[in-house]
C-alpha cells in the first residue's frame, strides 16, 4: 500500500498519540473542497432560516440545531450565524464523501485501526470563522463511547482546508496524553461541557503543541489523545474537516447503516502472505 503509515509514523503514534502529514493535498484539489464546504455552510444556513426548521437547543448556554441530518453547532457568540462545527456532513456533497474512499486518508489509518479494511465512523466539519472561539481541550473517546463498544480501535484524522497557524486557531496537541486512558474532566459543568479534559488537574505541566502547517496537510491521531484550539483571531478562516475510521462491518454514528470504505483497484491491502513450504514436504 502507496500510503501506509511508516515504521517511523508508527512510533510515533505510539509514543505521542498522532502523527503529521504535511500537503497531502494539492492546492487544485483544496479549492474544490473548500468550495463543497462553503456550498454545504449555505445549504445550512437556508435550512435554519426555513419554515419549521428544528428549533435552536441550547445546552450549557451554547447553540445546537438538528439540520439536513446533521448535529449544527452555532458559533459561540449569540449574534454570529456561522456554523462552528456540524456532524455529520459527507452526506450532504457526493464529492466530499468520496474523500472517504481516498487511499491518502484510509491507507495509513489500517495500521493504526489494526484492520485490513474500514469503514467510516463518524464525520465532522469544523469552520472556524474569524473572531471563531476557542476549542477546549478534550479526548473524542469518552464522547465516542456513548455509541461505540470498540471505541479503542477508532482512529481520527483532521484535514486542514486553509493554513493553519497558532494565530487562527490551529489544532493543539497533548504528546502521550493518549498513554493515561480517559482522564479527568469537569464534572460540576453542565451536560456537554464536562467532556472537556482538566489538563491542568490530569497532566500539570503537560507540553501543548500547536500544529501548524499548510492547507492539505493531514493529522492522524488517537481517541484518546488531548486535543483542542485556541479562538481564531485572523481576517480569514480556518476550515478543516475530520473523519474517524473504524474497522469495516460496523455502523456508522451519526448516520444508518455501515459506510465501508471502498478499495479502488490497486489500492487494496495485500493479500497476507503465504508460508513457505516446509524444506521436505
Ligand atoms: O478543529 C478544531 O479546532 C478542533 C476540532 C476538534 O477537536 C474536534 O472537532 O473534536
Amino acid at each position: 500500500m502507496r500510503h501506509a503509515a511508516s515504521e517511523s509514523e508508527l512510533a510515533r503514534y505510539r509514543r505521542d498519540g498522532y502523527f503529521v502529514r504535511e500537503s497531502v493535498f494539492a492546492i487544485a484539489e483544496l479549492e474544490r473542497m473548500r468550495a463543497s464546504v462553503e456550498r454545504v455552510h449555505l445549504r445550512v444556513e437556508a435550512a435554519a432560516g426555513a419554515a419549521g426548521a428544528a428549533p435552536v437547543e441550547r445546552i450549557d448556554g451554547k447553540r445546537y440545531q438538528d439540520l439536513l441530518g446533521s448535529l449544527v453547532k452555532w458559533e459561540w457568540q449569540e449574534a454570529r450565524a456561522d456554523v462552528r462545527s456540524m456532524e455529520p456532513f459527507l452526506h450532504l456533497d457526493p464529492e466530499l464523501d468520496a474523500l472517504v474512499d481516498d487511499p491518502r486518508l484510509w491507507q495509513p489509518a489500517t495500521a493504526l485501526c489494526d484492520a485490513p479494511f474500514l469503514a467510516l465512523f463518524t464525520d465532522k466539519l469544523n469552520f472556524k470563522r474569524p473572531g471563531g472561539a476557542v476549542f477546549p481541550w478534550h479526548q473524542d473517546s469518552p464522547y465516542f463511547a456513548f455509541d461505540c463498544p470498540h471505541v479503542d480501535r477508532l482512529v481520527s484524522l483532521q484535514v486542514y482546508l486553509d493554513d493553519a497557524t497558532v494565530e487562527n486557531g490551529c489544532l493543539g496537541m497533548i504528546p502521550g496524553s493518549h498513554l493515561h486512558g480517559r482522564l479527568p474532566c469537569f464534572e460540576d459543568r453542565g451536560r456537554l461541557d464536562r467532556l472537556y479534559t482538566d489538563v491542568d488537574r490530569a497532566l500539570p505541566g503537560a507540553e501543548r503543541v500547536p500544529i501548524e502547517a499548510p492547507a492539505g496537510s493531514v493529522i492522524f491521531f488517537d481517541g484518546d489523545v488531548v486535543h483542542g484550539s485556541l479562538g481564531n483571531r485572523t481576517r480569514s478562516s480556518r476550515r478543516a474537516f475530520v473523519l474517524t475510521y473504524q474497522p469495516a462491518g460496523f455502523a456508522q454514528f451519526r448516520r444508518p447503516g455501515e459506510r465501508r470504505v471502498s478499495c479502488a483497484a490497486g489500492s487494496a491491502p495485500p493479500a497476507p502472505p503465504t508460508r513457505p513450504a516446509p524444506p521436505n514436504a
